[in-house]
């Protein structure tokens, strides 16, 4: 029997001591980071560290995304690991969710589910439903937590997600959200679902018909989705996730600082809209 996910148990309870649904986002893109770190011997490790020391203070979860550190290979994975092994001597209590939205048969989910879960060791990872059930079983096996895309923040999220199925008065977005609260049921604490933040009455629609299902929602800050409508909306049960809002607000030597200053003017705003 493998271990069960105890996702859930780590963010309340960051959550409920920082009175903060903030998720910060790790997104770092090589052309926007700031010279100091450029012109370091490694320029992704230079900024995560960065960023990770200070703001870790004002983090409910952190949200790396992969992509950043794919594309540069050997370096970008090295810079990856290094990273997660940051957050986890910094700040053990903070949740890492790995966003890397995979999606895969099931024999080779079983071997992302593996990296991600066990070799990497993150606490929760976002993933793709298009594939279906067996496609997600693989990681829920080996007990990780995951958040399945539901409605996604772009603008395209309309081409395939609010479609109507033929048959139900039901968007294909509702549809997967009522399939994952089933297989939230059959593996309780490991599935959650991503609501773009750009969509704040249909946050309000998923939060009435599943009320105790974690929602990661993205989009706000850089994206232009408003704090408080989807604070509103979606209640406790959610991290909210800022990227580039607060990670790259800043080019100059004092970056860090400056990442700080936004993760605490947007946690101070959390504080007062913590219910
Ligand atoms: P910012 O727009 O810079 O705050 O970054 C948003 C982050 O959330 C990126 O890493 C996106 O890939 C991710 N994201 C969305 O923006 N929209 C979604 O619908 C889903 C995600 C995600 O799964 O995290």
């Amino acid at each position: 029997m493998n271990p069960r996910s105890n996702f859930i148990q780590k963010f309340n309870s960051r959550r409920d001591t920082l009175r903060s649904l903030l998720c910060i986002g790790l997104d770092p893109e090589l052309e926007k980071l700031p010279k100091v770190s450029l012109e370091s011997k490694a320029p992704l490790v230079h900024f995560t560290e960065t960023i990770i020391r200070y703001t870790n203070s004002y983090a409910a979860a952190w949200k790396p995304n992969v992509a950043f550190f794919e594309r540069l290979g050997a370096e970008g994975y090295f810079a990856l690991e290094h990273m997660v092994r940051v957050m986890k001597d910094v700040s053990p209590e903070v949740p890492i969710v790995m966003d890397a939205k995979r999606g895969d048969l099931a024999n080779t989910s079983k071997e992302y589910a593996k990296y991600f879960f066990e070799t990497l060791g993150v606490d929760a990872l976002t993933v793709n439903p298009y594939m279906g059930r067996d496609s997600l079983v693989p990681y829920l096996d080996l007990g990780g937590y995951i958040f399945v895309l539901g409605l996604t923040s772009n603008p395209s999220s309309q081409d395939f997600q609010k479609q109507k199925l033929l048959g139900k008065d039901l968007y294909l977005y509702e549809e997967v959200s009522d399939q994952m609260a089933r297989l939230g049921e059959e593996y309780p604490n490991q599935v959650g679902l991503v609501v773009g933040g750009t969509h704040p009455s249909e946050i309000q629609s998923l939060r009435t018909r599943h009320p105790n299902m974690y929602f990661l929602i993205p989009g706000f800050g850089a994206q232009g989705g408003d704090l408080k409508s989807i604070v509103k909306a979606s209640g406790n049960r959610s991290l909210i996730n800022s990227s580039r809002g607060i990670t790259l607000s800043s080019l100059e030597e004092n970056y860090g600082q400056v990442a700080q200053k936004k993760a605490e003017e947007v946690h101070k705003e959390m504080n007062q809209l913590f219910l």
